[in-house]
């Protein structure tokens, strides 16, 4: 199967995982060693998320970043990784014609699947503590799908519009209403966020959803959801959006506190990866083969005796 899916474009790559799998798990990541260690460990794609980005860039996730350094993130991550990548690419970036060129540059980098999101530019993470988030309007965010799908070349490149009426206080009616005219107009996928304690109003949508493309969760306030309970509700991939993230960060404070009180460096031992399993990662021993071989071929050309 999995031989199956590496022939593939990373586009239809993904809408096979969707078409043939109950639902798809995909993990964040923030930079192209993080997007590795997803892959390696089996996740169907990746999700190169704006607020695991941004934090490491030491900003806020709150449209500080241009998309040229977003791009440069995800793209990355298509080079490295042989699984999807699904750049989370806020708001767009601007208006109809940013989304064009944003989905010209990351289709062409290999990249599956982009998700932009009906709020307002600059936008706030959704999960912010007592945040507010303007949407624009319904007609406004439709030109943004229309623009998107427009801009794309191959049918197979996934457009996902992620709602955020639930996020921002609106009605239930309403989140079904622009979920279905973002299907309407193109959408490959539709995003519903929450950020509620509890699944409930993620059920509702998923039960209540007309449409027929399928639906995405991100489950980080919610986090006791089960994968089946989603599954029995027709939600066909789910994101662990910034666990890597947080792991890395909570890692890392743990290590710097210890190693700075300590007479030697050797006190952190058990918390660090080998050596060995970082040159494996990043493929050390492939470029030395490489390089062996070129060698033997200089050789046959005599120009090394
Ligand atoms: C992200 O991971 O950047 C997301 C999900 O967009 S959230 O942080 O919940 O907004
Ligand atoms: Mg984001």
């Amino acid at each position: 199967m999995e031989l199956f899916f590496s022939l593939l474009s990373q586009s239809e790559n993904l809408r096979k995982k969707l078409d043939s799998k109950s639902i798809v798990k995909v993990c964040g990541a923030f930079d192209a060693m993080s997007a590795k260690l997803v892959e390696i460990n089996n996740f169907d794609a990746i999700w190169s998320g704006s607020f695991a980005i941004s934090s490491t860039h030491g900003v806020p996730d709150a449209s500080i970043l241009t998309m040229t350094e977003f791009f440069d993130v995800a793209s990355n991550m298509a080079q490295t990784c042989d699984i999807p990548i699904i750049a989370d690419c806020d708001t767009g970036y601007g208006g109809p014609s940013n989304v064009m060129h944003m989905v010209k540059k990351y289709e062409n980098a290999g990249i599956a699947a982009v998700c932009i999101e009906d709020k307002t530019f600059p936008k706030r993470n959704s999960l912010l503590k007592d945040g507010s988030n303007e949407l624009i309007s319904e007609k406004e965010f439709v030109a943004k799908i229309l623009a998107a799908k427009d801009a794309k070349k191959n049918k197979d490149f996934m457009i996902i519009a992620r709602v955020e009426s639930l996020i921002s206080g609106l009605s239930m009616e309403t989140a079904l209403k622009r979920a279905e005219a973002y299907e309407d107009a193109g959408a490959d996928a539709i995003l519903i966020h929450s950020k509620q304690k509890n699944p409930d109003e993620i059920f509702e949508f998923a039960d209540s959803f007309k449409g027929n493309c399928p639906v995405v969760v991100i489950p980080t306030t919610y986090d006791t959801v089960k994968i089946n309970e989603l599954e029995s509700h027709n939600i066909k991939m789910v994101i662990y959006a910034n666990q890597t993230l947080r792991a890395a960060h909570k890692s890392m404070m743990n290590l710097l506190k210890i190693l700075k009180n300590s007479e030697n460096i050797s006190s952190v031992n058990d918390k660090l990866s080998s050596m060995e399993s970082i040159f494996e990662l990043q493929s050390m021993y492939e470029i030395e083969n490489k390089e062996k071989e070129l060698e033997e071929k200089l050789k046959k050309l005599g120009y090394i005796n």
